[in-house]
């Protein structure tokens, strides 16, 4: 059943702009339609436990009730207008813009795309997991965090066109027609192409690569575009449940394996994930989310920045906002050796930002050891590889490193690259794992169950309902 416009959720008076709500309502049924086509498959009649925004207000963004997944209220919200002025780069201090700049035009418009691309690509790669559940509480969350995607694809559509014109509409247009791991048409950003059909690739992707959106969500939260800083400090909001979901979905097959590995028994034998997979899942993802901050020395994160378009993470807690006469240095490979370069520090905005994640990633990794010694797992510790291992953006792109950093020769890399990523037999192991479990409070032999329920919820509470006859 379609939604009518009225029923879009927003606090940007969308009832007051006819054209802009012509556009919507001419691009409304096709999100609709690529929904259905490449949304969740399966389970679009079922009832689904779920957590509207319905205002931006502390009582309104996290609204739980039942509903089915194609009537679910995609609403659009911006934080409210604040007198906030540009805080960093050429024009500190100046006034945000309410409208795109002519000379910023083709650069925010590019930022917007590829943000608003990841969101229906991610909801794409996931469109399967449903029918291999480890539990309906899981299942409950990988729907949750598809529809708020497609609420993220609602947020930068609502920017394209409202403030871009017939180009923002082509794009948006467009934005729909790409499809993940298409040969023709595929998604923008590389990771965005890459399969997720088994629900330990879910979990690290929820862990690894959304959260390169959260970064870069607050670096555009600083932006000087007010309705994009306000936009993505509400997505901001929702993304948090995403990283949840990865962080702590990991942590439970760690637990499981930890525990297995206390008791002395053989984590394959008993259906669970063994620890170098977890290991290798951890390389892969970590690796392929790491290209998606660009390259290390990029003009055009230096541009952004200038032109206050894309600051640092919390660019506001820190001491000076210009980023000018500083270097910022980074050893990269030359000639066959790796050799410490000085680079403008507008020059490594990518790389601060970089930097920023890796800490995140880092303290996720701590917490699992953690989980593997409180299980009795002895000498078991998860690592993150180091940042130039297995990168194809950047001056380590088409290069050999192991996972401590050190160049390799390639043949090397040939020969020991099963050890370090997953092999056709591991990724086959794997979905060997997957089977549904949908009976409440059951959980798939390979996870531990969540230490408790949604919005104080039980475990074992009916998330998903199957559709009335
Ligand atoms: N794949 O100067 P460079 C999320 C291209 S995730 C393919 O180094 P720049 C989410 C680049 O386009 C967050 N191509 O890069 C997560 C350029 O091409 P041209 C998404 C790539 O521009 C899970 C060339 O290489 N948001 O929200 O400084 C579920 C040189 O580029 C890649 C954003 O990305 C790549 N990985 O930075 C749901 C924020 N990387 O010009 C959602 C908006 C680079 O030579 N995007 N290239 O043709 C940006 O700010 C920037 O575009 C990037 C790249 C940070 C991505």
């Amino acid at each position: 059943m379609a939604q009518s416009l009225e029923s879009i959720p927003n606090n940007v008076d969308l009832s007051s702009d006819r054209r802009l709500q012509r556009a919507l309502e001419q691009w409304q049924p096709n999100f609709l339609q690529w929904w259905k086509e490449v949304g969740p498959d399966g389970f679009q009649r079922h009832q689904v436990y779920l957590r509207t925004a319905i205002s931006v207000e502390a009582n309104g963004w996290a609204h739980f009730n039942f509903v089915r997944m194609p009537e679910y209220r995609w609403g659009i919200f911006l934080e409210p207008k604040s007198e906030r002025k540009i805080g960093f780069g050429d024009l500190m201090g100046e006034p945000v813009w309410d409208e795109v700049p002519g000379e910023h035009r083709n650069a925010l418009r590019r930022i917007i795309v590829t943000q608003a691309d990841t969101e229906p690509a991610s909801v794409e790669q996931q469109r399967q997991l449903g029918k291999t559940c480890p539990s309906m509480y899981d299942l409950r969350n990988l729907f949750q965090v598809n529809v708020e995607e497609g609420r993220h694809l609602w947020a930068m559509v609502y920017l394209l066109h409202r403030f871009f014109g017939r180009d923002g509409r082509e794009e948006a247009d467009e934005l729909l027609q790409r499809r993940s791991g298409s040969h023709d048409k595929p998604r923008i950003l590389n990771a965005f192409n890459e399969p997720i059909d088994d629900w330990l690739s879910f979990f690290m992707f929820a862990m690894f690569t959304d959260r390169d959106g959260k970064y870069q969500l607050a670096a555009l939260a600083q932006s000087g575009f007010d309705p994009l800083a306000r936009t993505t400090r509400f997505m901001l909001t929702e993304e948090a449940h995403h990283l949840f979901v990865g962080e702590t979905g990991v942590d439970r097959i760690v637990q499981r394996c930890g525990e297995l590995a206390a008791a002395g028994k053989d984590a394959r034998k008993e259906g669970a994930v063994p620890f170098e997979l977890i290991q290798k899942y951890i390389n892969l993802w970590f690796s392929l989310s790491l290209d998606l901050f660009g390259g290390e020395v990029s003009s055009n994160a230096a541009d952004f920045f200038a032109a206050g378009l894309k600051g640092r993470f919390r660019e506001d807690t820190l001491g000076e906002h210009k980023a000018m006469g500083q270097i910022y240095r980074m050893e990269v490979p030359e000639g066959g050796e790796l050799v410490e370069q000085e680079v403008p520090l507008r020059n490594a905005m990518n790389e601060v930002l970089r930097d920023e994640y890796v800490k995140d990633c880092q303290r996720a990794l701590d917490r699992w050891n953690k989980t593997l010694a409180s299980a009795g797992a002895t000498g078991m510790r998860l690592r993150l590889p180091h940042r130039r291992f297995h990168r194809g953006v950047g001056p380590c792109a088409g290069l050999y490193f192991d996972p401590e950093g050190r160049f390799i020769p390639e043949q090397e890399w040939k020969a020991r690259e099963g050890e370090w990523l997953p092999t056709a037999e591991d990724r086959a192991f794997v979905k060997s794992l997957m089977h549904p479990v949908i009976e409440r409070g059951k959980m798939a032999s390979w996870i531990a169950p969540p230490p408790k329920g949604i919005n104080g919820m039980p475990i074992d509470f009916e998330y998903v309902k199957p559709p009335e006859a």
